[in-house]
């Protein structure tokens, strides 16, 4: 959204600090690339949000890569909405960040990221009451407010930003699945085969669902019971249920990429970065990254 980059522009010089938030599920595809360029001067709080979802020890492992690969006076923090260490830790840290410019921008942050990754429920969360729209579709936050968060600190809620021009095939088919892209943007039947292939790969998949070559999807739809006429499996109907649920958390925390290779974990622990069924194009279509 141009409209996104506009607000950001102009309510820089308000704001002492930027938080940037970024699904734990998947840190890369998630984080919009040209953040640093747009809000030049100011430090970025690096929130890895909805890590209830994602593996713990993979976040632990996000964490520690971007603290260490961030320019100095950056900070990176992992944040699940319904734990309240997490807000007092990242409501203390974006204090100390904020406050280390002059008044009148000092103690005020706005709240970056892309549509539905849940910029509006950090800040409900750090406010300490639903004072934000929040909901579980992308473009809830229309315009901009300024909302008041205690201990000095002023936010600003702002519609989510689009990463501009066309994403690399693997980047749209994780924020499809994550729920990040308009429904109109994507074939849920591509994305829940890359789902599909997720959690093959992690061992995840549903019960009676074994991965021996034939089209998986053509199978959930079978075993749910999603039939069109004639009996013929509904891989569309069959889809968008899958998807639904893999964005619920019901098939357990997982992460669809991990840190570059040599970045301290916890535990030391690397998971694989999930390449789905379109490994091969994708890569190819994404270039040498
Ligand atoms: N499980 C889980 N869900 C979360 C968490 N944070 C946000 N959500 C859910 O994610 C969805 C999007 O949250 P919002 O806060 O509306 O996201 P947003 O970034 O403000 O979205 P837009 O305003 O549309 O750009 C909502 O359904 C939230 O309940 C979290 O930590 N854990
Ligand atoms: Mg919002």
């Amino acid at each position: 959204m141009a409209r996104t980059r506009g607000l950001i522009r102009e309510n820089l010089p308000l704001v002492g600090l930027v938080i940037e938030v970024a699904d734990a599920r998947a840190p890369r595809a998630t984080r919009y690339p040209g953040l640093g360029r747009l809000v030049p001067g100011r430090p970025i709080l690096t929130v890895l949000a909805k890590a209830d979802l994602a593996d713990p020890h993979l976040t632990s492992a996000w964490v520690n890569y971007l603290r260490n690969s961030a320019p100095a006076g950056h900070c990176a923090v992992s944040f699940d909405a319904s734990d309240r260490a997490d807000t007092r830790e990242i409501r203390r840290l974006a204090s100390d960040l904020s406050l280390r410019r002059a008044s009148p921008a000092g103690g005020r942050a706005m709240v970056v990221g892309l549509p539905n990754v849940g910029k509006s429920t950090l800040i409900n969360r750090l406010v300490g009451r639903a004072s934000a729209r929040t909901g579980d579709r992308p473009g809830v936050t229309r315009g901009k407010q300024w909302l008041r968060a205690g201990g000095g600190l002023l936010l600003l809620d702002l519609p989510g930003i689009l990463v501009p021009g066309r994403l690399p095939a693997r980047a749209a088919l994780i924020l499809a699945l994550l729920g990040m892209l308009p429904p109109s943007a994507f074939d849920s039947t591509e994305v829940a085969r890359y789902a599909l292939g997720v959690l093959a790969a992690a061992r995840r998949l549903p019960e009676g669902l074994v991965p021996d070559g034939s089209d998986l999807l053509e199978r959930y739809a079978v075993e749910r019971g999603h039939l069109a006429h004639g009996g013929r499996p509904d891989t569309e109907r069959a889809a968008v249920a899958l998807v639904g649920s893999f964005r619920d958390g019901r098939f357990g925390r997982l992460t669809l990429e991990s840190p570059p290779s040599g970045a301290s974990g916890a535990g030391g622990r690397e998971g694989p970065d999930y390449q789905g069924a379109n490994a091969k194009r994708s890569r190819r279509e994404e270039g040498a990254t």
